[in-house]
């Protein structure tokens, strides 16, 4: 494998090739690098890789010509080699695109500075634009030692044989398990036990409740095997969704004149939201309103299309149904539901800029991410008629951030608006 770096400051670059893993895999042959100076490629007395930009503003970009001649050099002909330029509008590197540049014979990573480079340049001569992050630098140049670094390892040989096949243990999506080495001093006694199941399943548990608590969005993307479900209960520990109960609070809610009053309940409230509950693996969806005759009415409902499974001829359809109607619980108050579940983190929704002022908005990711570490249940209150009241105040601890549409209409259903929020705070993010 062979990289081939275009910079204007190679004494920025080479140091590195000389040390660690890197060093050593150049040192034995098992891969190659160079840097190619655009000034070695300039014409005129002063050398100059850079000029003014077009249409004016601050700062230089740098010249077409020297760049395309280094770019060229490095690239060598057919077959030509793989040309990366390292940029913040790049698309960001991740272990699986380092894994297919790992199988490429002949990379060349071509560094900007100043305020980047002539727009030809790009059209020309590059193949493929990465970033390393979302930071301002000074230089690409640190983001192609990150490519070589990165790619090196996973060239056959760079490392131990034995190491190499960590790589696929370290990909798995979760972070490391802590490690120790002497003195044994403060060591977790497991890992001196000798039990080598046990410390295996000490350390998958230590892995996933890391990636859980620190990476919300590694472990969004993790599906735990059956194993790893155990090991997890095990642990006390259970996934936030599970927690989490669905309110569609019918009392106390404003009208459009900002008074408190009780909504009423609609069919389509109590069986759409029962479904998306359902989906997104709820521990519960209650329905709260103080009138008697409306909670009959939706028990009654949701008994009816129970029942109605237990006849139907399109089973599967009415099953599903009927298993998310099981959800259904209703509570003549909001103090009524939450005495019924165990000290749950009451979470408001609203979608006004001014709703429940004094209380702090969290993303959904934010909550997500403070309550995974929690093994409290969680209370979603969803609004109906024109919201939520603000004398709910005090039993409420979290406010959610309103779900922004485009433009000044802002009128979602609680159907519609309960339905992106689960999504937000639960889908599977398979980015
Ligand atoms: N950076 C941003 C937005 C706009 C500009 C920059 C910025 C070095 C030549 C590019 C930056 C980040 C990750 C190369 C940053 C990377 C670079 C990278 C990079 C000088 C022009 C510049 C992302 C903060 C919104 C300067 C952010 N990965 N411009 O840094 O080359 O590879």
């Amino acid at each position: 494998m062979k990289f081939s770096v275009v910079t204007i400051l190679p004494e920025l670059v080479e140091p590195t090739f000389a040390a660690g893993v890197v060093g050593r895999a150049v040192q034995a042959g098992t891969i190659s690098v160079e840097t190619i100076n655009p000034r070695d490629f300039t014409t005129d007395k002063h050398r100059s890789v850079d000029d003014t930009p077009y249409g004016g503003g601050p700062g230089m970009v740098m010249r077409p010509g020297p760049l395309l001649a280094a770019i060229d050099r490095a690239a060598g002909h057919e077959p030509r080699a793989h040309r990366i330029l390292l940029s913040p509008a790049g698309t960001p590197l991740t272990q699986a695109r380092v894994r297919e540049l790992a199988r490429l014979p002949h990379l060349v990573l071509v560094c900007g500075r100043y305020e980047g480079l002539d727009e030809r340049v790009i059209e020309a001569a590059i193949d493929e634009q990465i970033s390393i992050g979302d930071y301002v630098l000074t230089g690409g140049e640190l983001g192609a030692l990150v490519i070589i670094d990165a790619v090196a390892r996973l060239v056959p040989g760079v490392l131990g044989d034995d190491r190499s096949a960590d790589d696929e243990s370290f990909s798995n999506g979760l972070l490391e398990y802590p490690q120790y080495t002497r003195p044994a001093d403060g060591v977790p006694a497991i890992l001196a036990g000798g039990n080598h199941a046990a410390i295996e399943a000490w350390r998958r548990t230590q892995s996933m409740i890391r990636t859980a608590t620190r990476r919300p969005d590694l472990w969004s993307r993790f599906a735990p095997s059956t194993a790893d479900e155990k090991l997890l209960a095990k642990a006390g520990i259970s996934a936030l969704h599970t927690r989490t109960h669905l309110a569609l609070v019918h009392h106390p809610v404003m009208d459009r004149t900002g008074a408190v009053i009780t909504s009423a309940l609609t069919n389509f409230d109590i069986h759409d939201l029962a479904r998306s509950s359902m989906t997104y693996g709820l521990a519960g969806y209650h329905l709260v309103t103080p009138i008697t005759s409306q909670r009959d009415k939706a028990d009654g409902v949701a008994r009816l299309w129970m029942e109605e499974a237990a006849r139907s001829n399109t089973k599967d359809l009415a099953d599903s149904r009927a298993r998310a109607l099981r959800l259904v619980r209703t509570h003549a108050s909001i103090e009524a539901l939450v005495a019924e579940l165990d000290d749950p983190i009451v979470v408001a929704t609203t979608a006004r800029e001014d709703g429940f002022p004094g209380i702090a908005r969290q993303t959904p990711r934010e909550l997500v991410t403070e309550l995974t570490n929690s093994s409290r249940p969680m209370l979603v209150l969803l609004g109906t008629g024109w919201g939520l009241a603000s004398e709910l105040i005090p039993s409420v601890s979290r406010v959610l951030t309103p779900i922004d549409g485009r433009g000044p209409y802002n009128h979602l259903s609680v159907r519609s608006a309960g339905a992106i929020l689960l999504d937000r705070l639960f889908g599977r993010d398979r980015g």
